[in-house]
């Protein structure tokens, strides 16, 4: 059975088979988790990531880890927050889904999510919290490889609010 977990942590500590990245459409690296992720990669990973050629919003594509623990680095595009009429449920239920579907082709079996869009790009944290532990779940209903899915948070309020949801849905 699939653990679906949360944890307070720096993503770019987590020994996994994956971590997500929450990029920029140029996948050039920027602030928050995408620095952080840059950073502790070191410059391989700037450089493979050149040579993607971009990601559309919603989508998500796979480079190796570099200097970091985890052996891949999936990237993916969250939305903006516009208020929540503009396909912003949409484009983010996609990145959990595409994320999960190229760990599960790669045969991955544990994948680490930061709180994808809810930083700079101001998707409410409830909603998206919400979002991607239902994602998260459906997609494990189907077989895959996929053993562990954490979610990691990088405050406590975050935290309190997917341990919460977590403890309450329904299996
Ligand atoms: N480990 C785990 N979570 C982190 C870390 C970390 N080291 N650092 C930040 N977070 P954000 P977005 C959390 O803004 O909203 C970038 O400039 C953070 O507290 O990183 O998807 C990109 O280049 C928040 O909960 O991503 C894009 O331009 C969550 O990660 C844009 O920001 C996401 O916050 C993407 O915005």
């Amino acid at each position: 059975m699939t653990l679906l977990k949360a944890v307070k942590d720096d993503i770019t500590t987590l020994r996994v088979d994956a971590i997500v990245n929450a990029a920029k459409p140029s996948l050039l690296g920027g602030g928050g988790v995408d620095g952080a992720i840059h950073n502790a990669a070191g410059r391989g990973l700037l450089e493979e990531c050149r040579r993607l050629g971009g990601c559309p919003t919603g989508d998500a594509k796979v480079t190796s880890g570099y200097n970091l623990p985890a052996r891949y680095v999936i990237h993916t595009v969250g939305p903006v927050w516009h208020g929540g009429s503009h396909g912003e449920a949409e484009l983010l239920t996609s990145c959990y889904r595409r994320s999960l579907e190229i760990a599960a082709k790669m045969h991955l079996e544990s994948i680490a999510f930061p709180a994808i869009s809810t930083g700079v790009y101001g998707y409410p944290l409830l909603q998206a919290a919400g979002i991607a532990i239902s994602t998260a779940q459906a997609f494990l209903e189907q077989s895959s490889s996929l053993q562990e899915v954490i979610f990691c948070c990088f405050s406590d309020g975050d935290f309190q609010v997917y341990n919460r949801l977590l403890s309450t849905r329904t299996t």
